[in-house]
């Protein structure tokens, strides 16, 4: 099997985190975004939606949503579990990783794929038509990831890691929205105490730096 991926890009940090943690290997290709890379034919006749991370099996069945490629390496190598082990705990983790990955992760990403001039004109991620970036969704994408700041602070209020009291994918998606969100230079502030305790704690992991 074979994922295409680029170290750089927040979805791709996801999956290779999550490899990491299970210490498991894959073939890597990486695909240049910036220079459009995942918008030319031979990228396109791989996953027509123009995005990564994208698996493909060795039978050539495609994956080509993150979480959706960790499920499949989760099934492969259940430990150590990342995603639930009955089904009260999957669905929590499950709800978690959603909440990080709509209300968190989509914003920052909205802030950033309309004010970043290297997408100047490809403001929609894999979408080969010219979409013109647009100031008020920069404002919508700022507002909204403040108030992703807060929940995830009152959250880690409540418990030691994103979905419970251990360390999931609902972390890897919360860890990885943080650090996306330097790229719009925007950080949790001092009140958000919660979120900067849960960070230290998530950044001593070895596999967060994969
Ligand atoms: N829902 C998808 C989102 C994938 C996605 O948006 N990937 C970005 C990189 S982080 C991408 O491929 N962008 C293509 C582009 O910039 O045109 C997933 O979770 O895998």
């Amino acid at each position: 099997m074979k994922l295409y991926e680029l170290e750089k890009a927040p979805n791709a940090r996801r999956v290779r985190w999550f490899l990491a943690e299970k210490g498991m290997t894959v073939e890597t290709q990486q695909i240049d975004l910036a220079s459009g890379e995942n918008l030319k034919p031979e990228y396109l006749a791989i996953n027509p939606r123009g995005l990564i991370p994208t698996l493909v099996l060795d039978d050539g069945t495609v994956i080509d949503e993150s979480v959706s490629i960790c499920r499949y390496f989760e099934e492969l190598h259940p430990e150590p579990n990342l995603l639930g082990q009955d089904a009260k705990e999957k669905a929590l983790i499950d709800c978690w990783q959603r909440r990080v990955e709509f209300d968190g992760l989509a914003s920052v990403a909205l802030a950033f794929r309309n004010s970043t001039p290297v997408f100047a004109n490809r403001s929609v991620a894999g979408c080969p038509e010219p979409t013109e970036q647009l100031a008020p969704l920069v404002e919508r994408g700022l507002m909204l990831t403040h108030r992703f700041f807060d929940m995830l602070d009152k959250r880690l209020g409540e418990s030691d890691y994103v979905a419970g009291d251990r360390f999931t994918i609902a972390d890897i998606t919360a860890f990885v929205t943080l650090t996306f969100a330097r790229w719009i230079k925007e950080t949790p502030g001092e009140q958000h105490a919660h979120i900067h305790r849960w960070f230290e704690t998530v950044s001593a992991r070895p596999a967060s730096r994969a």
